[in-house]
Order: structure tokens, then C-alpha cells, then sequence
């Protein structure tokens, strides 16, 4: 464990296959995955590690609400709560090294708590092994009323320049435009064999298949996205726009989530949802 500004940050290693994850505590945020040393997330050099912002990079979590589409502030409070770290080591089997991260509605602050009276526990297990860097989120409903949510995984992987990844999974399917008053397209986009960024995007696609690729042609790099229960999925880059990272050419968000159709969970249920990321 180190300290990085205010926050405490967990690095878990997997030597056999050459990987590093870094870990906040706060936001449960993934800041950091190298595999044969080369970094794969972005993290962007204005992150503030003050415990009073979210952390921009990484994996930031989003629940129980993706985007500012509900009762709380953009993407809900797991993103910039305190989680605790509830178990770290190898796998039943050992061929993997994980984390067991917890959040439940008695680590909430009382503003998040009015805006969303609910009981809950969530859990968030990291794990690195030889397929990749794994992630999962659960939750459960530990109060007697039912409450719904949004969820996203908000992937910033680290690209040499942004125009030149191509995306494949996406093509043809029906995206919501967050830049044009979240606009329903019919038909996504034309191409059949993945596309390229030419201008800002931000972009709700439904019903994602569960593989998705992004193809870096300057890194020479392929980043593999596995998902599982999280039908949607958010692109976005800000492309020098307003307001844009200054890093903005190095990233590329690639969101699996579940955020069209909210899950709802009646009192003693549990929903999860994963995703495995390959690079090679
Ligand atoms: O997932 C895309 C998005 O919701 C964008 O609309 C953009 O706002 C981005 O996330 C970053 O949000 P943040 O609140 O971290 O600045």
C-alpha cells in the first residue's frame, strides 16, 4: 500500500504473466495496468488525488446511476466513496491474484444517502491472471424496498492517438448521441468491419454483442473487451472539444454497462456483471 496524495492506492502483481494493477481505495478506481511493463490504461495528468474528485482514468465506477440521468450527480457515488478492502491473494485455484473490495450504504455520506435512501452491499473483485485483468462488480439489496440503478465500467485505455484506433463490435448497432440532446440513431454506424474516430464522440450503444475490440495502429496493440450481463455500451472522446482533458488524443472510453434499461432489484437480490480485458 502507498500513498498517493491523500489516497491509498493497493498494487497487485501477477509475475507469471508480467501484469501490475494499481488500486484507489477511494472510487475502488483502477488507475493503472501494465502487462510486459507497457501501461494500458490512461490516467490523465490533471487527476486529482485530493479524495474530493473523481479519479480521471483508469476504470472509475459508475453506480448506481450511469451519466446525469437520475436523483444523483453524474455517475453516481461509488466513483468517489471510500470502499474497504475486504480480501486480497490468490485464487481458490492460484493461477490468478485478486482484491475484494466493499461498499455498502454505511460508508455513504449522509448527502448520498438522502438522495438515495437505500440498504445495499456492493462488492468489486479485481483479479489478474492469464487471461487478462479481470473485473466484477455485485450488489445486493439488503433493505426491504426494491431500488433500480445504472452501471458502467468507465474503461480509459491508453491509445498512442485516438484517430488512429478503430472499434470493432460496434458497427451497425443503434447508439444514443449524448452531443445531439440524446438522440436515438436508426442504424449506428454503416461500416461492417470497425471505424475510426474523426470527431467527438459520446455515444450509449444498446444491446452490444459481448466482445468488443479496439485495434491501435500505431501501438500496434489489440485490447479485447469481454463482457458479461452489461448489454450496453458507452464510446467516448471529448476530440479537443470545449473543456477536453489535455490528454485527450491519448485516451479512448470504452464503457461496457448496463444503462438503458435499469436493473431493479427487489429486497435480498443480487445482480453481477464482469468484464476480462486481453491486450496484446
Ligand atoms: O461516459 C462518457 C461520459 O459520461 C461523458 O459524457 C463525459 O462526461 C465522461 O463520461 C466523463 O465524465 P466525468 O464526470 O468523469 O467528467
Amino acid at each position: 500500500v502507498s500513498k498517493v496524495g491523500n489516497l491509498e492506492q493497493i498494487t497487485l502483481d501477477h509475475a507469471p504473466s508480467n501484469q501490475q494493477v494499481k488500486v484507489f481505495l477511494f472510487g475502488a478506481t483502477v488507475s493503472s495496468w501494465k502487462k510486459n511493463e507497457i501501461e494500458r490504461f490512461f490516467l490523465s495528468q490533471e487527476a486529482d488525488f485530493s479524495g474530493q474528485k473523481p479519479i480521471r482514468g483508469g476504470i472509475p465506477l459508475c453506480f448506481p446511476q450511469f451519466g446525469p440521468y437520475g436523483p444523483l450527480s453524474q455517475h453516481g457515488f461509488a466513483r468517489i466513496s471510500y470502499w474497504r478492502l475486504k480480501q486480497m491473494g490468490t485464487t481458490q485455484d492460484r493461477s490468478a491474484n485478486g482484491m475484494i473490495l466493499c461498499l455498502s450504504n454505511q460508508d455513504l455520506n449522509p448527502t448520498w444517502l438522502s438522495s438515495w435512501p437505500f440498504a445495499f452491499t456492493a462488492e468489486y473483485q479485481i483479479i489478474l491472471g492469464f487471461d487478462g485483468l479481470q473485473t466484477h462488480f455485485k450488489v445486493r439489496n439488503d433493505g426491504e424496498e426494491p431500488f433500480s440503478f445504472t452501471f458502467a465500467f468507465h474503461n480509459y485505455f491508453d491509445v498512442s492517438d485516438v484517430s488512429s484506433c478503430q472499434i470493432f463490435g460496434l458497427e451497425k448497432v443503434p447508439f444514443y448521441d449524448r452531443r445531439k440532446n440524446d438522440e436515438w440513431t436508426e442504424q449506428g454506424e454503416e461500416n461492417l468491419t470497425g471505424f475510426q474516430i474523426v470527431e467527438p464522440v459520446d455515444r450509449v450503444y444498446a444491446s452490444t454483442p459481448n466482445e468488443l475490440a479496439i485495434f491501435d495502429s500505431s501501438k500496434l496493440q489489440i485490447i479485447k473487451i469481454k463482457k458479461y450481463h452489461l448489454p450496453d455500451s458507452t464510446l467516448w472522446n471529448p476530440f479537443g472539444t470545449n473543456g477536453s482533458d489535455p490528454g485527450w488524443k491519448g485516451f479512448l472510453c470504452l464503457e461496457p454497462g448496463a444503462i438503458k434499461s435499469p436493473i431493479l432489484l427487489k429486497s435480498g437480490e443480487e445482480w453481477q456483471a464482469s468484464q476480462i480485458i486481453q491486450c496484446e
